[in-house]
């Protein structure tokens, strides 16, 4: 009987020991950086044993940390049985090799960038996304290859690859060329998916459409806030990088102006930058932003740290230009005090809670603030064949008044820059326009602005 007992599928964690090491110069203190990590750990699955620290003034060239230390985390590997060792910085691939030899099969040697190459693997959905992280983990890996590596290349390296060490330097070779190979297709592929979601986005009906992004340190609540705002369905959970491919929805503001908000992935300390490079396309939704609402968890006691790691990244990527308004969320998780010391270190922040949806109405009144700043008021005449311009002038503009005549919609309009010049062809200046400001409203014809503004004929 006992012979076809099931083994138990149920995995088991590996268990992790980090290693931080402390080079005096970062923001953040190891111990900050190394609490970050075994979160990152524990989000991969990996149950931490151990953390080791050591402070440096330079990265010891051959293992990164000092000799007498790397002995004593090889003492820790065998009496903790730890099946992994995670450094916190970005391991040379050199430094990875040979610490991988002294501390000897089968105990990996991962460093954070490792670490977070494996959680985004875990995370993408769209193909898009696993292609953006295939990119990543590729770029990775070339420069690391011994071998061990190779069956993220495809099955027809597979038969080759005996043990990690010792091999010809010949199939070395032929792996390298077939990582490279596998890059270029990579990137092929993902210019070709990025060109195809350009044309598709020129004919959607709402390019030019005022566009929020919410950007922020993973696990601040993007994804909460998206789902509180537009009753989406984004994948919401208590770990770190829940959501990497990005979602827009449409949002209606009170004053009719529809809006379209998206949710990407999130940022952290130490992003690696090929993860940035890769997902360029990820990121470029965040470019194209309009207004940027940087969340914020105000309840994180790193929280300013946060802060900043976010706009780096949003430096790097080119979008610190887009104009920025802070969002301070999990306000629930504050008490009366800290609420004002959070307010009074960012006065033009809005503080709200996502999961409660306190303050939530504000920050929709702002966001309709930002998008009707730098707005025009002018007077247009829309002819009634010109369907698609009607329903914009409906869904992106505050109309202020507007009347059915002859030739077509006469309406005032506050615009932005980019309907204005939408709307710039169809600018009334005629009697038609200046009779409608004059006595519009004593015949009856205005129009209260309704909520769909939705014209019947779409
Ligand atoms: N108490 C409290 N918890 C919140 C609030 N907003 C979000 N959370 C929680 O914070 C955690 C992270 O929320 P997400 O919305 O997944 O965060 P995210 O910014 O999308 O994170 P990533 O996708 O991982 O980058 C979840 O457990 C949420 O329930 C809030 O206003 N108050
Ligand atoms: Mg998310």
């Amino acid at each position: 009987m006992g012979r076809f007992k099931p083994l138990s599928t149920a995995p088991v964690p590996e268990r992790a020991i980090l290693v931080g090491v402390d080079l005096g110069k970062s923001e953040w203190g190891c111990e900050e950086s190394l609490a970050e990590l075994a979160r990152l750990a524990e989000t991969d699955g990996a149950e931490v044993v151990m953390t080791l620290t050591q402070r440096l003034d330079a990265p010891v060239p051959r293992t990164f940390i000092g000799r007498g230390k790397v002995e004593e985390l090889c003492g820790y590997v065998r009496s903790l049985s730890a099946d992994v060792v995670i450094f916190d910085d970005e391991l040379t691939p050199s430094q990875q090799a040979n610490l991988e030899k002294i501390v000897g099969e089968p105990v990996k040697i991962i460093d954070r960038t490792a670490l977070i190459l494996d959680i985004f693997g875990v995370h993408a959905t769209t193909h898009e996304g696993r292609l953006q992280v295939q990119l990543a983990q590729l770029q990775y890996v070339l420069p690391r290859l011994r071998g061990m590596w190779s069956h993220l290349v495809g099955e027809q390296t597979r038969g080759g690859i005996g043990s990690r060490f010792g091999q010809g330097e010949s199939q070395l070779e032929v792996d390298r060329r077939l990582v490279r190979a596998r890059i270029s297709t990579l990137r092929r592929e993902l210019e070709r998916l990025e060109r195809r979601r350009g044309v598709q986005s020129k004919a959607r009906w709402d390019s030019g459409v005022y566009r929020v992004a919410l950007v922020g340190y993973t696990n601040a609540g993007k994804s909460t806030l998206l789902n509180r705002l537009t009753g989406a369905d984004v994948y919401v959970r208590d770990e770190l990088f829940a959501t990497l491919d990005p979602t827009t929805r449409a949002l209606e503001l009170d004053e009719g102006r529809k809006v379209t908000i998206t949710d990407t992935v999130g940022f952290i300390q130490k992003l690696p930058t090929m993860l940035v490079e890769s997902f360029k396309s990820t990121l470029a939704e965040v470019r194209a932003a309009d207004l940027i609402l940087l969340v914020v968890d105000a309840s994180d006691p790193h929280r300013e740290l946060e802060i900043n790691a976010v706009r780096s990244v949003l430096a790097e990527i080119g979008a610190s230009e887009i104009r920025c308004v802070t969002v301070l969320n999990k306000a629930d998780l504050l008490d009366e005090l800290q609420l004002r010391d959070a307010a009074a270190a960012h006065p033009d922040a809005q503080v709200i809670s996502a999961r409660e949806g306190t303050g939530v109405r504000g920050l929709l009144y702002r966001v309709a603030r930002e998008a009707a700043a730098g707005s025009v008021t002018m007077s247009v005449l829309v002819p009634y064949e010109k369907g698609l311009l009607m329903r914009m002038v409906h869904e992106r503009c505050q109309v202020m008044r507007e009347t059915y005549v002859q030739e077509g919609l006469l309406a005032t309009v506050k615009a932005d820059a980019r309907m204005a010049r939408t709307l710039a062809p169809y600018e009334a200046s005629g009697p038609a326009a200046q009779q409608q400001g004059a006595d519009g409203e004593k015949d009856g014809l205005v129009q209260d602005v309704d909520d769909k503004g939705v014209p019947a004929d779409e």
